[in-house]
Formats: C-alpha cells, structure tokens, sequence
C-alpha cells in the first residue's frame, strides 16, 4: 500500500462522514504562519501551567510551532498553534503586571534566573504580535457523533497528525480514536480541544498527515478495551507526576532595580 492517503477514497471505504467544521474550535481557514526558527516569544509552560515563560521556536510545522522553554532541555518540546492563547508576545506578561518565570526543570540555580531572563532577551530575535493570530471561539453544545471522522494529534506523538473517528461522546467530551492503532493512542478530550482538526485540515496547513494505521477494524473491536478512565485535560501531552507539581526552584527574587521591569531594563541598555 505505498498510495497517498486520501480523505474522499477513505470516507467511502470506511462509508463514514467527516465530522462538521462548526463542531471544532478551529478556524475555518487555518491561520497563516509567518513564524520562523529562533523567534522568541512567551507561553504557558506546558507542565506548569501558572507561569508564563520565554520560548524559542525550534521548529514550524503546517500552522503550528515547535517550541522549547529557554532555560529547559530538549527532552519536553511541544507544539502550539499559532491562534493558540497559550503563547503571547514578549512584553505581554509585564504589561499585565506578571512575571516572567523558569521554566519547571530549570538547569541552573534559581538565583541566576533574572540574569539569565536578562541575558536570554538582550538581541533576542521577538516573534511581533501580528503573528498571533486570535483563539476561536469555544463551539457549543458538544455537537460531535460516534463515528465521524476527523484529523487528530497523537498526544504520545504530539508533532503527528492523524486521521481518527469519535469513539464516544460525554457531556462535552469526546473519545479520539485512531483509525488502525488498536487503542494505544485513543484518548478523552474536550470538545473544543485544540488538538482535533477538521477533515482536511492538514492539506490546508501544509502538514504531513499520518496514513492510518495496518491494523484492521476487527482486530480493533477484539482487542480494544472499553474507554474506562475519566477524561483528564491536561496542557502538556505527558502525564504530569505528583513531585513535578511542586516547582523546583522558588519563585525568582524581585528586581533589584526596584519598578524597573525586565522590558525596561532592555530598553535603558
Ligand atoms: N513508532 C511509534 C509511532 C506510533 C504512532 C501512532 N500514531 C500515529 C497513532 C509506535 O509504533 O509506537
């Protein structure tokens, strides 16, 4: 089978449906992506989700970024979309009286994080706020089926894309599963997700999406277990341990300069 996936062929096989674009918090057209590699910008850190920290763009991918928390290591990249109200441009969060924070995991002692902030901003390349695109609307109720089809992230996997069908629908919680993986890979998540795409999304976007999986629907229904636990929405894509929970480092130590942000100290030179 080396043919190219394609939805139209696929939806009939499977004579299945795709599942309509109003039930996604997704534009209708995807947002353009004028990021490049190495601009930096601020996000929510994935597995903290009340800090704002600096993130570079390591990489681009259709209308997503690739990104890594300044100060982290390479091990807990993620992806965002660039309509995502999880990164913001630099200067954001002091405007609004926040601070910038390490990310948690940060490599060096939680003394040098000002300098370190300082020093990671000075020449820094600033992604400017008209690529930020604005986050769509949530849709409501929940109008998804069992059954329809759709493009899905793989959470374990989370630079792919994938053709999935809803398994089941709670409340405002759908059940992705992916088309030829036997449930490894299903999981809960809300209804207006940012990780469920419209059918045909990813030839929009320019992304790469996965073919579906070798293994077939009847193998699926033996092997399958039933979607047994509770839906959880987590930011990140990995499950977030008890004792990473607790930052690693107290909070940084207030500006020495007194009301002197850090913007206006890389301003003033
Ligand atoms: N090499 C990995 C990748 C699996 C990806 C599954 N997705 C597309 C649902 C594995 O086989 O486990």
């Amino acid at each position: 089978k080396s043919e190219q996936f394609n939805w139209d062929d696929y939806l009939k096989e499977t004579e299945s449906v795709a599942a309509p674009l109003h039930c996604f918090r997704q534009s209708r057209i995807p947002p353009t992506n004028d990021f490049k590699v190495g601009m930096k910008l601020e996000a929510r850190d994935p597995r903290n989700v009340t800090s704002v920290c600096i993130a570079t763009v390591i990489g681009i991918t259709g209308a997503r970024l690739r990104l890594r928390l300044d100060g982290s290591d390479n091990k807990n990249d993620f992806w965002r979309l660039v309509d995502s109200s999880d990164i913001q441009p630099i200067g954001t969060c002091e405007k609004k009286g926040g601070m910038l924070q390490p990310p948690l995991g940060f490599q060096m002692n939680a003394s040098s994080w000002p300098m370190f902030l300082l020093r990671t901003l000075n020449g820094a390349e600033m992604a400017p706020a008209a690529f930020f695109k604005k986050e769509p609307p949530k849709p409501v109720p929940n109008c998804f089926k069992v059954g329809m089809k759709l493009e899905a992230i793989d959470r374990k996997n989370p630079y792919l894309i994938c053709p999935a069908t809803i398994g089941d629908v709670k409340g405002d919680e759908v059940f992705v599963t992916f088309d030829g993986w036997r449930g490894a890979f299903d999981y809960w998540c809300r209804c207006d997700s940012r990780d469920i795409f419209p059918v045909g999304w990813c030839s929009l976007t320019g992304d790469a999406l996965q073919p579906p999986g070798n293994n077939a629907e009847s193998d699926l229904e033996c092997w399958q277990l039933p979607p047994a636990s509770p839906p959880v929405e987590l930011f990140g894509q990995k499950k977030i341990l008890p004792e990473q929970l607790t930052p690693a480092s107290p909070p940084p130590p207030s500006s020495p300069e007194g009301d002197n942000g850090t913007m206006q100290m890389l301003k003033d030179g």
